[in-house]
């Protein structure tokens, strides 16, 4: 991974967890933290011994989106902000949604713009009581991106999705939980707690059968039931034949706690 302070990155107990690391921009992303963040997602993928991640930010925020300074129309150059999705955002996205591993995203205060969507990438997503979510994009005549304009009307429904994402107005976590568009809201002192023990549960958890979970329901989205029924077939025979599912078994009759390998 290329040393960069703009995501610090930490190992321990099968979870990695990557953080955000430009608190003084509220973690605004500029290239360098991009590509900083993709080398952790990549370690993620490649590394056996990570079976969970766990991204949130440093400081008062989640995240603020693109850092404006460094794409800034009035700075000389013509600006192709497609060259930048494709570039650095897309990518991302795509990579924590492909990611066969479980990724928790701890929302620790405000998430603005890409960087809210991209949180709402991760799979389970809590956040601190005082966070918001703010499609921030129509404020500065964008529309928006990092998978928003998909996540959104799925998780909230058009009418919900289409306000947020034309008034900019911010969403409280709570009531971001009560839509749906978050796992859980939780008191600001226990967020890291929280999500912590929640990664280092699922890090000692069946990895491959939650990868695969993971895969089957993001599947669902653009899958038949009858597509969806033989998907969860093929799943099914593969993780039968794993060692984590004789060991579950295992330890259900023997009425103890599995040690799950994650294969
Ligand atoms: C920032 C930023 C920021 C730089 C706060 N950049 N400095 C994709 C492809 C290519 C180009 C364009 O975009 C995209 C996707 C996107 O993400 S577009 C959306 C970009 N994000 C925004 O429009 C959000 C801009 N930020 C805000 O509206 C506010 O900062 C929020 C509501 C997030 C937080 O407000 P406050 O809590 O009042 O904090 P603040 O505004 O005072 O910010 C603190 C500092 O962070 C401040 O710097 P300063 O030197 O004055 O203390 C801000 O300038 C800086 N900052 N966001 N995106």
């Amino acid at each position: 991974m290329p040393a960069s302070e703009t995501i610090l990155s930490a190992f321990a107990d099968g979870v990695l967890r990557l953080t955000l690391n430009r608190p003084e921009k509220l973690n605004a992303f500029n290239d360098e933290m991009h590509l900083a963040l993709r080398a952790g997602f990549a370690r993620a993928g490649s590394d056996a011994g990570v079976r969970a991640v766990l991204l949130t930010g440093a400081g008062r925020g989640f995240c603020a989106g693109q850092d404006l300074g460094d794409r800034d129309p009035s700075a000389g150059e013509a600006l192709d902000l497609g060259r930048t999705i494709e570039a650095f955002y897309n990518p991302l996205v795509r990579q924590i949604r492909n990611l066969e591993k479980p990724v928790v995203c701890a929302v620790n205060g405000v998430a603005a713009g890409a960087g809210a969507n991209i949180a709402l990438a991760c799979d389970i997503v809590l956040a601190a009581r005082s966070a918001r979510f703010i499609q921030a994009f129509a404020k500065i005549g964008l529309v928006p991106d990092s998978g928003g304009t998909w996540a959104l009307p799925r998780l909230l429904g058009e009418a919900r999705a289409k306000a947020l994402a034309m008034t900019g107005e911010p969403l409280p976590a709570e009531k971001a939980a009560e839509w749906g568009l978050i796992w859980r809201a939780v008191e600001d002192e226990a967020l890291a707690g929280e999500a912590e023990a929640l990664a280092v549960r699922l890090a000692a958890g069946p990895t491959r059968a939650l990868g695969l979970t993971k895969q089957a329901i993001q599947a669902a989205a653009t899958n038949s039931l009858d597509a969806q029924l033989d998907l969860e077939r093929d799943l099914q025979r593969e993780v039968g034949r794993g060692g984590d599912y004789a060991e579950g078994v295992a330890a259900f009759l023997e009425k103890r706690a599995p040690k799950f390998t994650g294969r």
